[in-house]
């Protein structure tokens, strides 16, 4: 029987990939947005957008979940919308902990109501660990959550965990930590960073500002993590996962790489709010640090474990950090030939 697959958040790079890797099994997929009229470029990107139901879906009205769960026989439910930026929360605190983190439970509340046999998945984020003094962060590390976002984002976590212990439901969270590709978004740090310094290659653009550049990420690729997402829910026991590299680095090590594969002779200047890359052959400021895009409170160091994904689901991921810059720049330099 063709299985059907609810996924939330169908415009964003995870549900993007998601929907092509469930398509590619076989499922049938409904995608749910906001607003229906959004933008789904990157459905487009992979030649997807016609084999996919999009409905909209409002997580902040109940009303729109029980719509779609009467229209549609689902088996199997993704929940990646959210108010995903993690700076942004610090300005719309409401409007996160209201999507980010009651969203969740909305679902969970049709689910149990109307079919408590559909399976859960929900995207929990490494941001709950935040400020964690520990190497590594496993499933059983304390969690320090540091923004808005990430106490929503825990608030999901900790009602998916209830509502399967509470009543039975196959309800789980991966715990993920970042994951970029060339359809991240241009808010993001490392989409930014490259795409930044492409235009400043070709004279499109003077320089870039970034905020904190000395925290450290586990850096990972998202096409590759949602596979993941999917084997959690064909596990036989309903339970939670780290999913990450097991290394991390600066964003400086990131702007670093960048700079070498694109064959930028460039030098660090200067300290702390003062700190900037110069093109050492024109002598020119490429990056420079402001002030107001530091958070007010910042996440300075996370590392997956990945001990227990790796035993149980065999995860071991396939694009270290090196590959993962490079095959972001070469689609970025891709995309900006095409639209230039
Ligand atoms: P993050 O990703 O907050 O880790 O959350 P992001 O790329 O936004 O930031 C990573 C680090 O870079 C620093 N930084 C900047 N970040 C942005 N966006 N813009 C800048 O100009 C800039 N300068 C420095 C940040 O301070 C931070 O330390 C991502 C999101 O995808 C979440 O939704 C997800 O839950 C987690 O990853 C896992």
């Amino acid at each position: 029987m063709k299985k059907t697959a609810l996924i939330t958040g169908i415009s964003g790079q995870d549900g993007a990939y998601l929907a092509q890797f469930l398509l590619k099994k076989n499922y049938k997929v409904i995608g749910t947005n906001k607003k229906k009229s959004s933008s789904y470029w990157r459905l487009t990107k992979l030649k997807i957008r016609n084999r996919i139901i999009i409905e909209k879906m409002n997580l902040g009205k109940k009303n729109d979940i029980n719509r779609i769960f009467n229209k549609y026989k689902i088996h199997e439910v993704y929940n990646l919308a959210a108010q995903s930026f993690v700076n942004t929360s610090f300005y719309s605190p409401l409007k996160t902990s209201n999507i980010t983190g009651l969203g969740v439970l909305r679902i969970l509340e049709v689910i149990k109501e109307k079919d408590p046999s559909i399976k859960f998945y929900q995207a929990s984020s490494s941001e709950m660990f935040g400020n964690d003094k520990s190497k590594t962060q496993s499933e059983n590390t304390r969690f320090n959550p540091q923004s808005p976002y990430a106490i929503s984002k825990l608030f999901g976590h900790y009602i998916t965990r209830n509502y399967r212990k509470a009543y039975n439901l196959f309800a789980v969270s991966g715990i993920l930590f970042n994951h970029e590709s060339p359809l991240r978004g241009d808010e993001f740090v490392t989409k930014k960073i490259i795409s930044g310094l492409i235009k400043i290659i070709n004279k499109d653009l003077d320089f870039i500002l970034l905020g904190n550049i000395h925290s450290k990420r586990d850096w990972g690729y998202a096409k590759e993590y949602v596979v993941q997402m999917w084997k959690m829910l064909q596990q036989k026991n309903a339970q939670d996962f780290v999913i990450a590299t097991g290394q991390s680095h600066s964003i400086k090590e990131f702007i670093d790489l960048s700079a070498k594969y694109l064959k930028m002779s460039v030098e660090w200047r200067g300290k702390g709010l003062n700190q900037k890359l110069i093109d050492k052959k024109n002598k020119k400021i490429i990056i420079k640090i402001d002030r107001e895009l530091f958070r007010p409170s910042e996440v300075d160091h996370l590392k997956g474990n990945i001990r227990k994904a790796s035993k149980i689901m065999k995860w071991k991921p396939k694009t270290t950090f090196k590959r993962l810059v490079k095959l972001m720049i070469n689609e970025e330099m891709k995309l900006y030939k095409k639209t230039n």
